[in-house]
């Protein structure tokens, strides 16, 4: 029998680009209904995004599949459009969305393939998970918490599956946490040890979560439809087991949706995303979203200072004494070698 041969890494990236692609492409059917069969111009809210149709909710609160026009380049999850009804639905398209409103923010990433992507639209909080199970990953964490800084969105920090945790098992899993959670909550970040299964901290989550526009963001299977689901029970979310062999999630849920509170405030639960790149940022963006780097910023005695061996850095400086975290400072330089090494030869600097 042939031996299968391990797919590399730039292998199985075109893979999964290409299914999504033939999955965007299967929901591509457009309908171009002339002025006549559809209705006068409604407000309305994205709650998803399939290719070149969308789910919206209208004033009514009910949700509706539409085509998009094809002069809308770019529709997300939480954008507020403009949208006629038609008159007559086809299959099960309902109308048409004309325009996007003005966006009051956007949370964006890097594909290798398309350039910069849009998450989502007008959030106004993001919301870090992490878990135990995949392991408990801080550079993870550094890396939407520099997302989140670009875009000047207040983030907050949530470790789930502490319940794995419990009567001293992984005790060095255990205080390792605890000193990250110091850590965090040192530079000004709120950090919360939270239990999908015990229900440990989602009261006071729920709280952090009224009236907010917030996302769930972060690595597959730690939890985030989960917590959708037990915050929402209405939104029925599909779950899916932690790998045992990888210790990896499986990626279940694949597009962002959004979701209510009846008491007010929205919900997005979004997909894990395998790679999360910053190699759209400059370097110099990077380093001002380390937020505690930030008072240090012009001190270094050369203009291109890399932080690293340059003489007269003083991040470098104030990491020798103690002001700056050595475990943030560390996990800076492997966001900055991974931008250069991840970024695509068309986005080359
Ligand atoms: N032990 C434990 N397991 C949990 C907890 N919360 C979620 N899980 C389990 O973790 C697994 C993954 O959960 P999901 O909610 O599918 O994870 P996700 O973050 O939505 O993953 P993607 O959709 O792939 O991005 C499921 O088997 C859940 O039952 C928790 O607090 N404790
Ligand atoms: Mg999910
Ligand atoms: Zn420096």
């Amino acid at each position: 029998m042939a031996k299968k041969q391990k797919l590399n890494k730039s292998q199985s990236r075109r893979i999964r680009h290409n299914h999504k692609k033939r999955l965007d492409n299967e929901s591509n059917s457009t309908i171009d209904w002339d002025q006549d069969s559809l209705g006068a111009q409604e407000f309305g809210t994205v709650i998803s995004r399939y290719g070149q149709h969308a789910d919206i909710e209208d004033d009514n609160g009910n949700i509706l599949r539409c085509n998009i026009r094809r002069t809308i380049n770019s529709l997300v999850c939480g954008d507020k459009i403009r949208w006629r009804r038609a008159k007559v639905a086809e299959n099960e398209l309902q109308g048409v969305i004309e325009a996007v409103q003005e966006r009051a923010s956007m949370l964006t990433r890097p594909d290798y393939y398309d350039g910069v992507k849009p998450i989502a639209a007008n959030i106004n909080q993001i919301i870090i998970v992490s878990a135990i199970l995949p392991d408990f990953t801080p550079n993870i964490i550094d890396r939407y918490l520099v997302a989140a800084e670009d875009v000047e969105i207040t983030p907050l920090i949530l470790l789930n599956k502490v319940d794995l945790l419990a009567a001293g098992q992984n005790q060095q899993c255990a205080d390792e946490v605890d000193q990250y959670m110091k850590l965090y909550q040192d530079i000004g970040y709120q950090f919360y040890q939270i239990s999908n299964e015990t229900q440990q901290g989602l009261a006071q989550l729920k709280d952090l979560l009224a009236d907010k526009i917030s996302i769930f963001v972060g690595q597959s299977g730690v939890g985030k439809s989960s917590l959708t689901n037990t915050l929402l029970p209405e939104s029925n979310i599909d779950t899916k087991e932690v790998s045992q062999n990888s210790r990896l999630g499986q990626h279940t849920t694949t597009v962002a949706r959004l979701y209510h509170f009846e008491s007010g405030g929205e919900l997005i639960d979004s997909p894990g995303i395998r790679e999360f790149g910053l190699w759209h940022l400059e370097p110099d963006r990077v380093t001002w979203c380390f937020k505690e780097f930030r008072d240090y910023l012009g001190g270094c005695k050369f203009r291109d200072c890399k932080h690293l061996n340059d003489p007269g850095c003083i991040i470098r400086q104030a990491v020798d004494d103690g002001k700056i975290d050595r475990r943030r400072y560390d996990s800076y330089h492997r966001i900055i070698q991974s931008m250069v090494a991840n970024r695509p030869p068309s986005h080359s600097r």
